[in-house]
C-alpha cells in the first residue's frame, strides 16, 4: 500500500491545493480505506483565503493557456494520457483503496481516462465552427468557438477519477482552465492525478496552474466555486439535492452548468430477449462499484411470462456473490464507500418493508473489523412504491413486472430521474419503440446491454432530475467553449436582414 502511495506521489501528510505550487493549511482530514477503516494518509484541507489564491492562479492561466493553439494544447492532453498508461495500475490501487471499488473496476476507470485523453486529443483539431448561408447577398455567416475560462469541477467519491478525466482532457483541449474540488471522501487520488497534470503541463513549460485543486468542504469550499463570476462554468456531479443547490447559485450568477445527478436505471426484460444476457447484465449494473454508480441498475422490469424463472436465476447469482477484498481478484464486490452509506441502505430496506415491498435476499451487514461490507438485495415490489422513486445509492435492486412494452415503458419512465435504461429483447419493433419518441426519457437508452458502463465515445448524462448536463464525447465539448456567431459582410454596400430597407 505504501508503495502504491509514494509511485503517486502520496505522502503521510499532503497539502490538500494546487494552483502552481502546493498549499494546505486548513483541518487536516485522515483518508480512512473502507476496505479495513485503516488510515491511508492525511490531507490539509485549503482555506478560504487559500482558495482565493488558487482560483486567482487560474484564472490567471486562463489567460495565457486560451492564447495557446488548440493541437499545441492537444500535445498537453496526449502526455497526461502517457502518464496514465504509465501509471494505470498504481492509480487503480489507488482508487480502489480509497473508495472500494473492484481493482478490475478501477482500472476499468482509469481507462476511461486514457480514453479520454485520447478523444480529446483528436478533437484538439476537431473544434468545428459551422458557415451558414446569408439571406444577404456578398455576406458571409458564420460560428466560431472560443475558449470559455475557468471551469470548476466537482466530483463525486464513486468515480474519483474518471469524472475529472472527462471534464478536464476536454476543457484543456477547449482552452479552458480547470479547478477541481474532489469529494473529501477521495482526496487522495485527486492529488495523485493533480501530479500528473502537474508533471504534463511543466514538461511543456505551461503553467501549472491549468490544473488547480481546492480539496474542502462542498459547504464551505465548492460554494466558493458556485459564487464566483470567474468561474465561467461549473461541472458537478452528485446528487439531486446538490445539483439543485449548485445548479440554483451558479444560476443566479448566470454561470453555466452541468449538472449530472442521480439515475434510477431501470432495464426492461422482455419475453423475447436472451435470458442469460439479461442475467448478466442485470448482475453487473446492480453490484458493480457496490450499486454506488449513478449508472447502476435500481430496477427491473420483467414481463410476467418469465418473471419467476428470471427471478429464480438472479437469485442464484446474489447468493453466490463474491464479496470481501476489492484488491484480490476473486471478490466481485467490495465494500460500501463508508459506514453511513451502509446505514443509509440498511434504513431504505426497512423502508421498502414498511411500504410492503418484499426483501428476496440481502441487506445484512458482514462482519469485517473496520470495513463497510453489506450483501446486495434484491426486493420484489410493485412498481408504484414511493422509495422506488428514490435513488437509494448502494446494491439495492427493485423487481417488478409487466404485461405489455408500453406498460414497461410507462414504469421506466415513471420516477424523476432520467439518466441510463436498457430494454433485453431480440424483437426489433420492441426495441425501436423503446428507443423512439414514445420510448425511454433517458439521456441513455441500451438495447442488449445494461445501464452503467457507458463509452466514452457519446455524450454522457440524462434528463428529468439528472440534471440534463452531457459531459464526455460526442459534441458535448461545445459546453466548454463559447459560441460566436459572425456576419461578414463583403458586398460594399449595407443590405439590413429581413428584409428592412432605410431611406436615407
Ligand atoms: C458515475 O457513476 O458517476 O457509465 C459515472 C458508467 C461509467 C460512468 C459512471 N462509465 O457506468
Amino acid at each position: 500500500m505504501r508503495k502504491v502511495l509514494s509511485a503517486l506521489g502520496i505522502s503521510d501528510v499532503n497539502p490538500g491545493g494546487f494552483s502552481g505550487s502546493w498549499m494546505g493549511g486548513g483541518k487536516a482530514q485522515p483518508v480512512l480505506s473502507p476496505i479495513d477503516g485503516e488510515r491511508l494518509a492525511t490531507v490539509q484541507n485549503v482555506t478560504p483565503q487559500e482558495f482565493e489564491a488558487i482560483l486567482a492562479g487560474c484564472h490567471r492561466a486562463f489567460a495565457s493557456w486560451k492564447l495557446v493553439p488548440a493541437p499545441k494544447r492537444g500535445e498537453v492532453v496526449k502526455e497526461i494520457g502517457d502518464e496514465l498508461r504509465r501509471n494505470k495500475a498504481a492509480l487503480a490501487e489507488l482508487v480502489t483503496l480509497e473508495m472500494g471499488k473492484t481493482l478490475r473496476e478501477g482500472l476499468g476507470e482509469v481507462q476511461e481516462m486514457i480514453d479520454i485523453c485520447d478523444l480529446a486529443v483528436g478533437l484538439s483539431r476537431q473544434l468545428y465552427g459551422l458557415t451558414m448561408p446569408s439571406e444577404r447577398r456578398m455576406h458571409r455567416l458564420q460560428e466560431q468557438w472560443h475558449p470559455l475560462g475557468v471551469v470548476g469541477v466537482i466530483t463525486a467519491f464513486n468515480f474519483p477519477v474518471a469524472v475529472w478525466s472527462w471534464n478536464t482532457a476536454i476543457a484543456l483541449v477547449c482552452g479552458d482552465t480547470v479547478l477541481w474540488k474532489p469529494s473529501s471522501k477521495a482526496p487522495l487520488t485527486a492529488i495523485a492525478c493533480t501530479r500528473i497534470a502537474e508533471k504534463a503541463l511543466r514538461k511543456f513549460g505551461f503553467d501549472p496552474a491549468i490544473c488547480s485543486l481546492a480539496i474542502g468542504r462542498g459547504s464551505d469550499i465548492g460554494d466558493l466555486i458556485n459564487t464566483d463570476p470567474r468561474v465561467a462554468l461549473v461541472s458537478y456531479t452528485g446528487s439531486v439535492p446538490g445539483g439543485r443547490h449548485v445548479g440554483g447559485l451558479v444560476q443566479a450568477r448566470f454561470g453555466r452548468h452541468i449538472l449530472e445527478l442521480g439515475g434510477n436505471n431501470a432495464v426492461i426484460v422482455s419475453e423475447k430477449g436472451d435470458l442469460d444476457i439479461a442475467l448478466r447484465s442485470i448482475y453487473f449494473g446492480a453490484i458493480g462499484t457496490s450499486g454506488q454508480r449513478c449508472t447502476s441498475t435500481r430496477r427491473v422490469i420483467v414481463h410476467e411470462s418469465i418473471f419467476e424463472t428470471f427471478k429464480t436465476r438472479l437469485l442464484e447469482l446474489y447468493r453466490q456473490t463474491p464479496i470481501g477484498d476489492p484488491l484480490e481478484d476473486k471478490h466481485l464486490m467490495g465494500p460500501l464507500v463508508d459506514a453511513g452509506a451502509v446505514d443509509t441502505m440498511l434504513a431504505a430496506i426497512e423502508t421498502v418493508k414498511a411500504q410492503g415491498g418484499r426483501i428476496l435476499c440481502g441487506g445484512e451487514r458482514l462482519p469485517h473489523p473496520g470495513g463497510c461490507y453489506v450483501t446486495p438485495c434484491i426486493a420484489e415490489v410493485s412498481g408504484n412504491l414511493p422509495i422506488v422513486q428514490e435513488e437509494t445509492f448502494a446494491p439495492v435492486l427493485y423487481l417488478m413486472t409487466y404485461k405489455t412494452i408500453e406498460e414497461a415503458i410507462a414504469l421506466q419512465n415513471g420516477v424523476p430521474q432520467g439518466l441510463s435504461s436498457a430494454i433485453i429483447t431480440n424483437d426489433q419493433r420492441e426495441s425501436e419503440l423503446f428507443l423512439s419518441v414514445s420510448g425511454s426519457d433517458c439521456g441513455i437508452a441500451n438495447v442488449n446491454t445494461g445501464t452503467s458502463g457507458a463509452e466514452i465515445g457519446g455524450a454522457f448524462g440524462g434528463e428529468k432530475e439528472t440534471g440534463g448536463g452531457r459531459e464526455s464525447g460526442s459534441d458535448a465539448w461545445k459546453a466548454y467553449m463559447r459560441r460566436q456567431t459572425s456576419a461578414l459582410n463583403f458586398s460594399g454596400q449595407v443590405e439590413l436582414a429581413q428584409g428592412i430597407t432605410l431611406d436615407i
